[in-house]
């Protein structure tokens, strides 16, 4: 099996594609759940798969430290770890020791770090970095990077941007699996000369896609945007670009926009079991006293399985009774949302009206800030 596959059915700006993993074909633009643990918080993998979910997301960080890698290579992999037949895309950890773990030592060789379940002390290179990600199977593994804050200084950056780039090399050095695709991050926070010297960097090493990393924490939504597009600008339009951490449903409309192929964010699954529901207007919090008692489903015309069968009265009740059932639900119709989102925006692009779509979509949802 080769590693990867993609294919532009509609090039441009926003384009509509489709990725082929050996676990699974995945049209594209996709969204993928996160289930950080190898589980997608509250579903079980028949629930994802009847979504329509081909492609979910799994964490080194969290599965080396937990069960840990032994554990899971016991199982011949996190696939049947969690019993999942789709595809699976893992995070190399990079990002996880920046944002949970409490202490962490970075030198050119690796990062040191402490874990946030018991304190002992962990290290991580490109090279581990690549074994654990070969041990737990995923389709597609991502290269060790650095992430730096938002704030950091360019100097800083820059030197971050020069170690993700040492790093991404030595990950496809020590890469031995052939059906896995390894993809490297691009950083240079919000300096579109350091985005692109990262990309053109990365190119020149040759990668069956790229991911865009250091945004989407903190900084503003137009940056966001901006330095997207930018980065785009300069990748290779026949390879995959995914977009990590990103994001809520208008983020992901304006990432389609500049030329985003994938994308994953908790934020869909965090909130619904915060009660935060997304609808065509935005999102509700169905905990609210206007909801009591309310017989019409959460949005009219949704087909998840939560709004066919229960009332928004009723979900509001499970969350003020703090019935286990309620995050079920919720996260169901979130999901659904995302998905449904997702074929509507490949749709308009494949017709030719995904401008008119998106700014449609924009000015329907009021989003509202978690
Ligand atoms: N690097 C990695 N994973 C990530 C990010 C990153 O920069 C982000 C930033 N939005 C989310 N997940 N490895
Ligand atoms: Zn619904």
């Amino acid at each position: 099996m080769s590693e990867l596959s993609f294919k532009l059915e509609k090039p441009g700006n926003a384009r509509a594609g489709i990725l082929v993993t050996p676990h699974a074909t995945v049209e594209t633009p996709c969204f993928m759940p996160v289930g950080s643990q190898a589980t997608v918080k509250t579903l079980t993998p028949d629930e994802l798969k009847d979504l329509g979910y081909k492609l979910i997301l799994a964490n080194n960080y969290h599965l080396y430290l937990r069960p840990g890698t032994d554990v899971i290579a016991s199982y011949g992999g996190i696939h049947k770890f969690m019993g999942w037949s789709g595809a699976l895309l893992t995070d190399s950890g990079g990002y996880q020791v920046f944002s949970l773990s409490p202490l962490r030592k970075m030198s050119d060789e690796g990062v040191t770090f402490r874990s946030h379940i018991d304190g002992s002390e962990h290290f991580f290179s490109p090279e581990l970095a690549i074994k654990y990600q070969e041990i737990f199977g995923a389709d597609i593994i991502m290269a060790l990077d650095e992430c730096p804050p938002v704030e950091a200084s360019r100097g800083a950056i820059e030197s971050a941007v020069a170690r993700t780039q040492a790093w991404a090399l030595r990950c496809k050095s020590a890469k031995t699996r052939a059906d896995q695709a390894l993809f490297p991050i691009v950083q240079g926070g919000l300096h579109p000369d350091l985005r692109r010297r990262s990309a053109e960097g990365l190119i020149e090493t040759g990668f069956p896609g790229y991911a865009i990393g250091g945004l989407a924490i903190g900084e503003a939504k137009d940056q966001t945007v901006e330095i997207t597009a930018a980065t785009t600008g300069v990748l290779p339009s026949d390879k995959p670009r995914y977009l990590m951490g990103v994001g809520s449903p208008e983020d992901i409309v304006r990432g389609v926009s500049a030329g985003i192929d994938m994308f994953d964010s908790a934020l869909p699954t965090r909130v619904a079991r915060n009660g935060a529901l997304f609808t065509r207007r935005g999102r509700i919090d169905i905990a609210n006293a206007r909801y009591e008692g309310d017989k019409t489903p959460i949005e009219t015309g949704c087909a998840c399985y939560t709004c066919l069968n229960f009332s928004a009265g009723y979900v509001h009740h499970l969350f003020r009774a703090k019935e286990l059932l309620a995050y079920r639900l919720a996260t169901l119709h979130n999901l659904y949302f995302m998905r449904k989102l997702m074929r509507d925006i490949r749709q308009s692009i494949l017709d030719e009206r995904f401008d008119g779509f998106a700014r449609n979509f924009l000015s329907d949802y009021t989003p509202t800030d978690e």
